[in-house]
């Protein structure tokens, strides 16, 4: 291994999925170093850099090789992996934490008893890639309506008939007079590495690291209709 060499880790800045990524490197006895930036991080006892971005933004950058590693949900992981045959991404573990569904939901006064009953109906989402192939993967044939937050105010504005989006209690759902109908993905933090391959020095360095971090496989392999790539 060269003296210098480092991996680097992309990990969400703040939000659901920050407290339990920096909590995984501390109980793997790693000692974060907090730098005088917040986008920035370094390990003293390992040789790991960490980058703290948006979580949206962590594929592309381990897509591209502006970081080896990152940590990251199912959810986005799989929404921009979106082309089959094209698998981009080694999951490399499954983290158990920020465990979610992407759930389809309708008003709560409809007597969902059929998938059938979706055909042309809209469905609101910010997942249209993965709501896109579930709905082929069922061949039900509804309209998709993009949508960047807030989705579980679609049905009340008449934008759409029912909406897809993350649920974790449910308790957001109720809230707005919906209820769960369909769960399209089952959703954790993984740990996530480009499909190209590293140089042995980092590969040295992976190891050591994997070594280190316990896998947690239950509930999160990602359904069959939600392609890597
Ligand atoms: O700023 P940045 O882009 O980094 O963060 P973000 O705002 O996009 O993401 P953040 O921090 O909200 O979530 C990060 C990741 O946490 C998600 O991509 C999921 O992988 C995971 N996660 C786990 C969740 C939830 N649980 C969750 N409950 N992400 C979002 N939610 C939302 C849900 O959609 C609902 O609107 O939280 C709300 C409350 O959920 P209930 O069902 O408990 O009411
Ligand atoms: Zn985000």
């Amino acid at each position: 291994m060269s003296a210098n060499e480092r991996l680097t880790l992309a990990v969400q800045r703040k939000g659901r999925l920050n407290e339990g990524s920096i909590d995984l490197l501390q109980s793997c006895g790693l000692k974060l170093k907090p730098s005088k930036s917040t986008l920035f991080c370094t390990v003293d006892n390992f040789p790991l850099d960490i980058l703290l971005v948006r979580d949206d933004d962590i594929p592309v950058l381990v897509k591209d090789g502006l970081c080896d590693l990152g940590i990251v949900g199912e959810n986005v992981l799989n929404e921009q992996s979106n082309q089959p045959n094209q698998a981009a991404f080694n999951i490399l573990r499954f983290l158990g934490f920020a465990q979610c569904r992407l759930s389809i939901a309708c008003p709560k006064e409809i007597n969902f008893t059929n998938i059938n009953q979706l055909a042309n109906s809209r469905i609101a989402t910010s997942y249209p890639n993965i709501l896109k192939n579930y709905l082929n993967t069922i061949n039900v044939p509804a309209k998709i309506v993009p949508i960047s937050g807030s989705v579980e105010i679609a049905p009340r504005l008449k934008m759409s008939e029912a909406i897809c989006d993350l649920v974790s209690t449910g308790r957001t759902l109720a809230e707005n007079d919906l209820k769960e109908i369909l769960i399209v993905l089952q959703s954790q933090a993984v740990l996530v590495q480009a499909k190209r391959k590293l140089p042995p020095s980092k590969m040295t360095i992976l190891e050591m690291l994997l070594n280190k971090i316990q896998d947690n496989a239950k509930g999160g392999m990602p359904n069959e209709n939600c392609l890597l790539g």
